[in-house]
């Protein structure tokens, strides 16, 4: 039996993430920098534990920085968002040659790792350039995250052991060089990684060449997490097999150099609360009550399947013409990674497919699509959330997907809508109670949406009453303190159904 008798965690916490919870904004004339909050659902989970642990971020500020001793701006007075709280000596800013940071970044980060993990390696490339300016980039946000370590250690001696927590697929190799430095220079501390997007499997993941590297970076750290069992397994599955780590699949721990890695799904929630709130007070958007609004909202990503979307509203008109002057589908799709190729494209096409659909059935009261391509405000997003009748999350690929659970905690209405959502986005897995919906199958999708819209009320009624009680319950307050518990005292069983 193996057991970890570690003390439970009580220490601050130490964020590595690819960008600081803000961005900061240069004023041209006087040169003077400012805080632009962010308002994601992960910001405002993590944000208030680091702020009342007296902990630290550390991350890229958005911008070129004059250095990286160049004082990072209090928040204004008038900021309310969860950030506002965040000292200026709480952010460890990593600043980067503007040309490395474009081959990490918009190379291995987005053209190699983002379609690779989404398990789409036909679009992914594979560069070494890339690769060696990803490894110099971690390296750096290594070096800072320890200078962050000593700084937390100098300031806060009787506070517990603190957690470098290090986030997504932008720093996976980070992990082993902090541990290194800090053993070197004795700073205690215990360390963690999320990934926010799939981990694929095996046969997919050996297509990177380098793809041990990746895995002995993650195995740096004392505890693994990604959202569903799913990943966590292909995850242990590759440490088998690609570095013939002994593993245990049961309890999803893997053995790494002298150590024990616990895997650990953590599916992350949203903040609940907030979005109730601003399904409660935010004015109506859509004017016309009668016409019935199909929504999506998605950044625009290959791997949110928005041209099957569109073919399969296509279908749902052509099978069914009598949604035709009745419903319309309102596709939010929010600008995204332009600098890359396949994103422009990307746009290139949605344009012409909405412009054919439009063109086809478009009458003299009535088109069948409104599509923005900008992104809408919080409250505007909340409004059309809760007044939708029917929303469409249908990704070919997705970790989790976080609208399909704003959009649930938004159904504040008496007669609430229908989610519709694909089996391969993370939430699918456990969003029983919507209806599932392949995007692949162009004509079962119509089908899906046809039933969706005709549903009747009282089964609405109760899938939609159940989905918001887990998402209530499982809300990203709850993702935090499980990850806090998961990173405390916990007792394992053997290391048992091992192949090595
Ligand atoms: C990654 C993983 C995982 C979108 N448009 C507007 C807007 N949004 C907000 C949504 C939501 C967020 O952006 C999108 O989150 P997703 O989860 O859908 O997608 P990714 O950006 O790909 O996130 C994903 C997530 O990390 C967390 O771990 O779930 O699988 O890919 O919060 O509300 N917000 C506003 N206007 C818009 O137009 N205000």
């Amino acid at each position: 039996t193996v057991t970890h008798a570690e003390t439970p965690c009580k220490g601050s916490l130490i964020v590595v993430s690819n960008r600081l919870p803000f961005v900061l904004v240069r004023n041209e004339e006087t040169q003077s920098l400012s805080r632009k909050a962010s308002a994601g659902g992960l910001v405002t989970a993590v944000a208030p534990v680091v702020i009342r642990g007296n902990g630290l971020w550390v991350g890229w500020p958005g911008i070129q920085l004059t250095s990286e001793e160049e004082p990072i701006p209090e928040s204004d007075p008038s900021d309310q968002t969860p950030t506002a709280g965040l000292k200026s000596s709480q952010v460890v800013s990593v600043n980067l040659d503007p040309k490395i940071f474009d081959s990490y970044y918009n190379g291995c980060c987005n053209k190699t790792f983002w379609p690779l993990f989404h398990s789409m390696p036909g679009r992914a490339t594979f560069s070494s350039d890339h690769w060696k300016n990803y490894v110099t980039v971690n390296k750096h946000f290594a070096k800072r995250t320890i200078e962050a370590l000593e700084k937390h250690h100098k300031n806060n001696k009787s506070n517990g052991t603190p957690i470098v927590w290090i986030h997504d697929y932008h720093l996976m190799l980070a992990s082993n060089w902090v541990r290194e430095q800090a053993e070197e220079r004795k700073l205690e501390c215990r360390m963690a990684f999320f990934l926010h997007i799939p981990f694929p499997p095996w046969d997919i993941f050996r297509l990177f060449p380098w793809s041990d590297e990746i895995l002995q970076g993650m195995l740096g750290c004392d505890m693994v997490g990604f959202h569903i069992q799913d990943y966590c397994l292909n995850f242990v599955d590759c440490c088998q097999r690609n570095l013939g780590c002994r593993v245990d699949r049961n309890n999803l721990l893997v053995e790494h150099g002298g150590r024990t890695v616990r895997v650990r799904p953590l599916p992350i929630g949203i903040p609940y609360d907030r979005f109730v709130h601003l399904a409660e007070t935010a004015e109506k958007v859509l004017k016309t009550s009668k016409m019935k609004i199909v929504l999506g909202v998605d950044r625009l990503d290959y791997t949110k399947g928005l041209v099957n979307r569109l073919q399969a509203f296509e279908s749902l008109l052509v099978k069914y013409p009598e949604h035709r002057g009745k419903v319309s589908l309102l596709q939010i799709s929010v600008p995204s990674r332009t600098d890359v190729k396949e994103y422009r494209e990307l746009k290139e096409e949605v344009d012409q497919l909405v412009g054919r659909i439009n063109g086809r059935f478009t009458t003299a009261n009535w088109a069948p699509i409104r599509y923005i391509y900008d992104y809408v405000g919080q409250a505007e997003l909340a409004a059309l959330y809760r007044d939708a009748a029917v929303c469409l999350v249908t990704p070919l690929r997705d970790g989790m997907n976080l609208v399909a659970k704003e959009f649930v905690a938004c159904q504040i209405n008496k007669v609430p809508g229908v989610l519709v959502i694909s089996p391969f986005a993370g939430a699918g897995e456990m969003m029983h109670e919507a209806l599932q919906c392949n995007p692949y199958e162009i004509d079962d999708a119509a089908e899906v949406i046809h039933r969706a819209l005709t549903m009747p009320e009282d089964e609405r009624i109760l899938r939609m009453s159940r989905l918001r009680s887990r998402e209530q319950e499982c809300d990203v307050n709850h993702w935090m303190r499980t990850f806090m518990k998961a990173m405390g005292t916990v007792e394992f069983d053997d290391i048992g159904t091992t192949t090595m």
